[in-house]
């Protein structure tokens, strides 16, 4: 038998399960005990049956009645099993929120980081040679600046804009709980969570061509080695541009114009120009452009089978920006039925044009496109909170979405919901994307927190390449893993991962598994948006 709980903990007036897992009806009583011991509360235990995400058999203990705040564990039949230790408290999720946001200074580029920010983990500046210009062979000055992606080094637009986003939105909508960061720029009157962001905006400044269209990505030619950052010093290559990239780097710079007015007049002006600039590209240029490695080239590809989603996204943020009616007319033919309105995750941005839309000052956007949106994350998050009753862990996700990044599913499917709350008032789609929160935590079948720090069972060797080669034992903080893999294609989780495993168990906590366990910014940063709405 064994009893999974959110091992950082439950907010006192959310509903609280842990899921307990035993072939057998367990013949005893389950209790809530406090850590020193001097309570304990008897619970109610339902069985639920055979779960089709693990392929456990559950039974559900509820201890939503407790409200005193406190580290509590369960414990069966007053000996063993005893779950994790967990805390009751008005805001369990300040802590793993604030990781979660500071995550992206140590994935800072071409820049230092001291031990003064970052303890243990300082390092040299890095990937600050030059750069040649793939299209032409020019060989230009140095590119610095950006987040490293992931796990690799590379710098690829499409994503960067996608987090960006995340954290743009988060600040937008929640902007009371974006804490401070303590990073070189804090305390010059600028929110941190925008003083980090604006490290990233300015290097994608730095990537748009002559002609406004916007180069995919800045990479090595292949992955390097484990190897610190200042040691991969392989010749930097900026590729060629995809519609892609460029919608995706026009919409993030009109938000951001938006976002950074008020603080820096000179900067929103800039990132409006660059914005526009990319918007008319796209203009004289409405075909796709996809993006292919050129030969040689083995670094990330981000590939996407239609723009229409980012084009969408882009002209709904600048018609926001400067109500162009070109915009909106444009903007109106992108809207069709078949659209993806919902999702923010980095090859589908519709989620992003559905937040730009619904939260927009009332009557700048017409009422029938507002209510496309509208429907399109009802009617999601009410698929969701069916699935969410069904299966045994609550999760509000579907069962065939546990590829690559399953995490980001798992947020993005809780974003959703967290707009459904916020657009109707009913809580109880918030309350199904908590229960996510609870599976990313530590409730699931292999007890695994997948956020480092957060939690007894956090896991510790994520596919990154500094953790693997700085010598201290515990990687960053705060680093959300890609998560389960029903298709895993690395060789340690396909040795240890049988073909068949149920999607709950299929993660490995193994600095080589890359298909299940490694980092990335568009990871972290949804996460980021999640719980800044719980936090
Ligand atoms: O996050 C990406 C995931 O959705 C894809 O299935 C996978 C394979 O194409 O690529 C992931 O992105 C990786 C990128 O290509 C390179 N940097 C690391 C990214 C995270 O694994
Ligand atoms: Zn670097």
């Amino acid at each position: 038998m064994k009893i999974h709980v959110n091992q950082v903990g439950y907010r006192t007036g959310s509903p609280k399960y842990a899921m307990i897992a035993s072939p057998e009806k367990p013949q005893g009583a389950f209790y809530l005990v406090n850590a020193d011991e001097t309570t304990r509360v008897e619970l109610t235990v339902s069985k639920f049956g055979k779960d089709s995400y693990s392929e456990d058999t559950l039974w559900i203990a509820d201890f939503s009645q407790v409200k005193t705040e406190g580290r509590y564990f369960i414990e069966y039949y007053s000996c063993n099993p005893r779950s994790e230790t967990f805390e009751i408290s008005s805001n369990p999720f300040a802590s793993p929120l604030h990781d979660i946001l500071r995550m992206f200074y140590y994935m800072r580029c071409g820049m230092e980081l001291t031990e003064e920010f970052a303890g243990p983990y300082h390092h040299k500046s890095c990937h600050d040679g030059s750069v040649i210009r793939y299209t032409d062979g020019a060989v230009l000055p140095p590119i610095t600046g950006g987040w490293h992606d992931a796990g690799d080094y590379g710098r690829y637009v499409s994503p960067g804009a996608v987090a960006v986003g995340h954290l743009l939105y988060a600040f937008e909508l929640f902007p009371a709980k974006c804490p401070a960061l303590n990073l070189p720029e804090s305390g010059n009157g600028v929110p941190d969570i925008l003083n980090e962001c604006r490290f990233e905006l300015e290097w994608l400044l730095k990537v748009q061509f002559e002609d406004g269209s916007v180069s995919h990505k800045l990479t090595t030619e292949r992955f390097s080695d484990f190897m610190m950052p200042e040691e991969d010093t392989a010749q930097l290559y900026l590729y060629q541009m995809s519609s892609m990239a460029t919608a995706d780097f026009a919409a993030v710079c009109a938000l951001a114009s938006r976002i950074y007015e008020p603080y820096d007049v000179a900067f929103a002006a800039t990132l409006k120009e660059a914005a526009l600039r990319a918007r008319d590209y796209l203009y004289e240029h409405p075909e796709h452009t996809g993006y292919r490695n050129p030969p040689g080239n083995m670094t990330g590809w981000y590939g996407d089978r239609s723009d229409s989603d980012e084009r969408m996204w882009m002209l709904a943020e600048t018609y926001r920006l400067t109500k162009d009616p070109k915009d909106l007319d444009e903007l109106k033919k992108l809207v069709t039925d078949d659209i993806d309105k919902t999702t923010l995750g980095w090859f589908l941005v519709g989620g992003f044009a559905g937040l730009c839309i619904l939260f927009a000052p009332p009557e700048l956007f017409p009422d029938e496109l507002t209510e496309k949106f509208r429907k399109a994350f009802l009617e999601r998050s009410d698929k969701l909170l069916a699935i969410s009753s069904q299966n045994g862990y609550r999760m509000a996700m579907p069962l065939d979405a546990f590829g690559w990044g399953s995490n980001m599913t798992v947020m993005d499917c809780s974003a959703a919901l967290i707009v459904s709350t916020l657009l109707s008032g009913n809580p109880a789609y918030a309350i199904a994307a908590e229960e996510n929160v609870h599976y990313l935590l530590g409730r699931n079948p292999l007890d695994r927190s997948y956020v480092t720090g957060q939690g007894a069972g956090a896991f510790k060797n994520p596919h990154n390449r500094p953790t693997a080669s700085d010598g201290i034992d515990d990687p960053y903080p705060g680093l959300v893993s890609g998560g389960a893999n029903a298709h895993p294609v690395d060789e340690p989780a396909k040795a240890a991962i049988p073909v068949g495993t149920p999607p709950l168990y299929c993660h490995l906590d193994d600095i080589g598994s890359f298909s299940t366990n490694e980092i990335a910014i568009y990871w972290n940063s949804i996460t980021a948006f999640v719980f800044a709405y719980f936090a």
